[in-house]
C-alpha cells in the first residue's frame, strides 16, 4: 500500500477517495478539507474569535487542533454535563489537550453552576437524555459564546454524522430540520454563527488524525447513548458505504447541492414566528403557554423540572450578558420582519 502522492508506504486507504496516503499527506489531506470547507461555505476568517465545543472525543479535539494548526483563533468549550465517570474522564482529556496546545478552555459545570446532571435531569423531567442533554447544550454554547464575546462556535460534527442526520431526517421527512441542516448557520438574534469545518471528513479519518498527531481522547462511547436511533443510522449508512464507497460523501453533498434549499423557507419562517426573549434567561423563544401567552422557553422549563437554578450574577455590575434581557430583545427585534 502506497501513498497516492509521494509512493512512500501508506499508513491508511480512504477507499472514497479511492486512494492511500502516508502520514505526512495524510494531514495535509485533513487540513486541505477542513480549509476548503471553511472557504466554499464561508465558515470563519483568521479575524474571528472561534469557540470551539470540546466534549474530549476524536471529532471535537481534532477539529480544534486542525483549527489551531491553519492558524485560527479558537478556544475551546468543554461542559461538564454529569454524566459519571465519562464525564470526570473526558473533562480531564478536553483539559489535557488545552494545556499541552497552551489553548485555552472555557469550563462550563452543569451539576455545580445549574443544579442538576444529564441523568437526573432527564429522569425528573421525563425526557430522553439526548434530548434533555442536547438543549442544554444548544443554549450553554450559544451563551457561552455571547458571555465570551466569540463570533463563531464550532462543533466537530463529521461526514458521518451529518450523514446520519439526513438519513433520520429524510426517514421521518421531517422537512423543518432538512431546512436547518447546512454546514455554516448563520448569526441571528444575537447568537452566533455555528459552523462544522469537518463535514468533508469521515469518522474513521478523526480516530486516525488523531492518534498520527498523538491526540489522547476518550474512546468510549457516551453510556447515555445506548437505543440513541443516531447510532443505527451509522451503522446502515456503514453497512451501505462498505459496498459502495462515497455513497455519505454523495448523499450528503448531493442534499446541499440540489435539495436543501427547497426546504430553507420553511424553516426560516419558522425560526422568525413570534420570538420573544425568555423572561427568565433573555434567549429568543417561541414558546407560548396553552392560551397562546408568550413563556419561558424551553431550556429553562428544563432548568426548573430538573430542580434545577440559574446561576445567579455575581453582582451587580455584572449581570451575564445572557440575563440581560433588554439586549436580547433589542437583538430579536431587529431581527423581526
Ligand atoms: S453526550 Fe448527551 Fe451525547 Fe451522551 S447524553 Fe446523548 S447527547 S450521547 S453527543
Ligand atoms: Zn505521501
Ligand atoms: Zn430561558
Amino acid at each position: 500500500m502506497k501513498c497516492r502522492v509521494c509512493r512512500e508506504p501508506a499508513i491508511i486507504d480512504i477507499r472514497r477517495h479511492n486512494a492511500n496516503f502516508c502520514t505526512e499527506h495524510f494531514l495535509r489531506l485533513c487540513r486541505d478539507q477542513v480549509e476548503r470547507s471553511i472557504k466554499d461555505f464561508g465558515m470563519l476568517t483568521r479575524d474571528e474569535k472561534a469557540l470551539v465545543a470540546v466534549s474530549g472525543g476524536k471529532d471535537s479535539l481534532a477539529v480544534w487542533d486542525l483549527l489551531l494548526d491553519l492558524g485560527y483563533q479558537a478556544d475551546g468549550l468543554y461542559l461538564g454535563l454529569g454524566i459519571g465517570d465519562y464525564s470526570d474522564e473526558s473533562g480531564r482529556l478536553a483539559q489535557a489537550y488545552a494545556d499541552r496546545r497552551g489553548a485555552h478552555l472555557v469550563r462550563v459545570d452543569l451539576p455545580g453552576e445549574y443544579g442538576y446532571d444529564i441523568p437526573a435531569g432527564s429522569r425528573a423531567a421525563k425526557r430522553a437524555p439526548c434530548s434533555a442533554c442536547g438543549l442544554s447544550k444548544r443554549h450553554l454554547f450559544d451563551q457561552a459564546a455571547i458571555d465570551g464575546g466569540y463570533d463563531v462556535v464550532v462543533t466537530g460534527h463529521n461526514l458521518d454524522d451529518e450523514a446520519a442526520v439526513l438519513f433520520g431526517n429524510v426517514l421521518h421527512w421531517q422537512t423543518d430540520y432538512l431546512g436547518r441542516q447546512l454546514p455554516v448557520l448563520p448569526a441571528r438574534h444575537g447568537f452566533p454563527r455555528k459552523v462544522k469545518p469537518l463535514v468533508r471528513l469521515g469518522e474513521r479519518e478523526m480516530a486516525a488524525y488523531c492518534v498520527v498527531k498523538g491526540i489522547d481522547y476518550i474512546v468510549e462511547e457516551c453510556p447515555m447513548a445506548a437505543g440513541n436511533k443516531h447510532l443505527g443510522y451509522k451503522s446502515a449508512l456503514n453497512d451501505i458505504e462498505a459496498s459502495s464507497p462515497g455513497a455519505k460523501h454523495s448523499f450528503y453533498f448531493g442534499f446541499l447541492e440540489r435539495a436543501s434549499a427547497m426546504f430553507r423557507p420553511e424553516a426560516e419562517a419558522e425560526q422568525d414566528d413570534l420570538l420573544h426573549p425568555c423572561p427568565t434567561c433573555g434567549a429568543p423563544t417561541g414558546a407560548v403557554t396553552p392560551d397562546g401567552e408568550p413563556t419561558t422557553c424551553a431550556f429553562c422549563r428544563l432548568v426548573v423540572r430538573a430542580g434545577g437554578h440559574h446561576p445567579p450574577p455575581r453582582d451587580a455590575s455584572d449581570v451575564p450578558v445572557h440575563l440581560d434581557t433588554d439586549r436580547r430583545r433589542a437583538a430579536v427585534q431587529e431581527a423581526s420582519p
